[in-house]
């Protein structure tokens, strides 16, 4: 924040300087300027059209709840998808859907809430924990994510899914994928990813061009009441290692962290940057759920569900 600077708009005290873009600006006129960017990224990527109805995967936290607010004020008719996770360490689930149910409240935003334990019968930590082969919560957390917000998405008709990832997130799971040399990844990371089959929906990220500390600026000059806490899943992941390591780099040349990612992005785009996922367009229809899988058979989802894949299955509900 800056504390003596003057906003460039209107020459009031500054609320935030902006290195890598060298404007500094007050709390009144930044988020103007704020959404103005976004909806340059929306357009450029051609993320959704004025009229599309956009569901917006909501988690209580800063950057999903900054998404839905520009969206909104932008007169996108965006609806929120809240997921359910049952994590009840610090009460983190119960809380972040408080949240998210009292920004929609404020707004007169619509939103829906798919809770996992009620639709599938475990929460993610239980089903973490009957699962064994998967180490971490979080592979099974995003399995489950992953498909609950497609499933949404087609079903309710909607023209995208949109998700608050940053571009301190985009940078660092750049900076992951490009040290594990992950060409399936990184042929994926795109800003908007189109639907490749008609029960795919189409992904988009708006909020990509954005650094983190910007959306937390947005959050608190809109008056946007977020959960601190992150899930307590999210303690030790390595993208929190390369998030540190991208902003010393930032520290000491601003806008390096948006040079190294927009330049990946351009780099695509322009064909100079190109990887071929063998079978990445051959799909088919899982034989459970319907839902498009790369392998015959079930998908992941499913197989995590009523197995097929040699592991211990986590049994049906239904
Ligand atoms: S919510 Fe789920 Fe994240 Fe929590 S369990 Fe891991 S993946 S950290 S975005
Ligand atoms: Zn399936």
């Amino acid at each position: 924040m800056a504390s003596r600077m003057r906003c460039r708009k209107c020459g009031q005290p500054a609320a935030i300087n902006m290195r890598r873009h060298r404007l500094a600006l007050c709390g009144n006129c930044y988020p103007d300027w704020f959404r103005a960017q976004v909806q340059r990224t929306i357009r450029h990527y051609q993320m959704c059209g004025q009229d599309d109805r956009i569901l917006v995967a909501v988690s209580g936290g800063k950057d999903s709840l900054t998404l839905w607010d520009v969206l909104l004020h932008l007169g996108y008719k965006a609806e929120g998808l809240y997921i359910q996770l049952g994590i009840l360490d610090n009460d983190y689930s119960i809380e972040s859907e408080k949240h998210v149910a009292a920004f929609a409240g404020a707004r007169g935003a619509s939103f829906q809430v798919v809770n996992v334990k009620e639709t599938y019968g475990l929460s993610i930590p239980e089903m973490a924990r009957h699962r064994r082969r998967m180490a971490k919560a979080c592979s099974v957390c995003g399995l489950v994510k992953r498909h609950i917000m497609n499933r949404v998405a087609c079903e309710g008709g909607y023209a995208a899914i949109t998700t608050g990832h940053n571009l301190d997130d985009e940078a660092a799971v750049l900076m992951q994928n490009t040290l594990h040399w992950e060409p399936g990844y990184l042929a994926r990371q795109l800003p908007a990813l189109p639907s490749a089959h008609p029960r795919l929906a189409r992904k988009a990220k708006p909020l990509c061009m954005m650094y983190e500390r910007e959306c937390a600026a947005y959050a608190l000059v809109q008056g946007i009441d977020y959960i601190y806490d992150e899930c307590p899943f999210a303690v030790g992941a390595k993208t929190i290692l390369y998030k540190e390591l991208l902003n010393r780099l930032e520290r000491e040349s601003p806008g390096a962290k948006a040079q190294f990612y927009a330049q990946f992005i351009r780099a695509k785009e322009s064909g100079s940057l190109c990887f071929v996922e063998p079978g990445a367009l051959l799909l088919h229809d899982c034989e459970t759920c319907g839902q498009p899988t790369t392998a015959p058979g079930r998908c992941a989802f499913c197989r995590l569900w009523h197995g097929g894949d040699g592991s211990e299955s986590l049994g049906e509900k239904e």
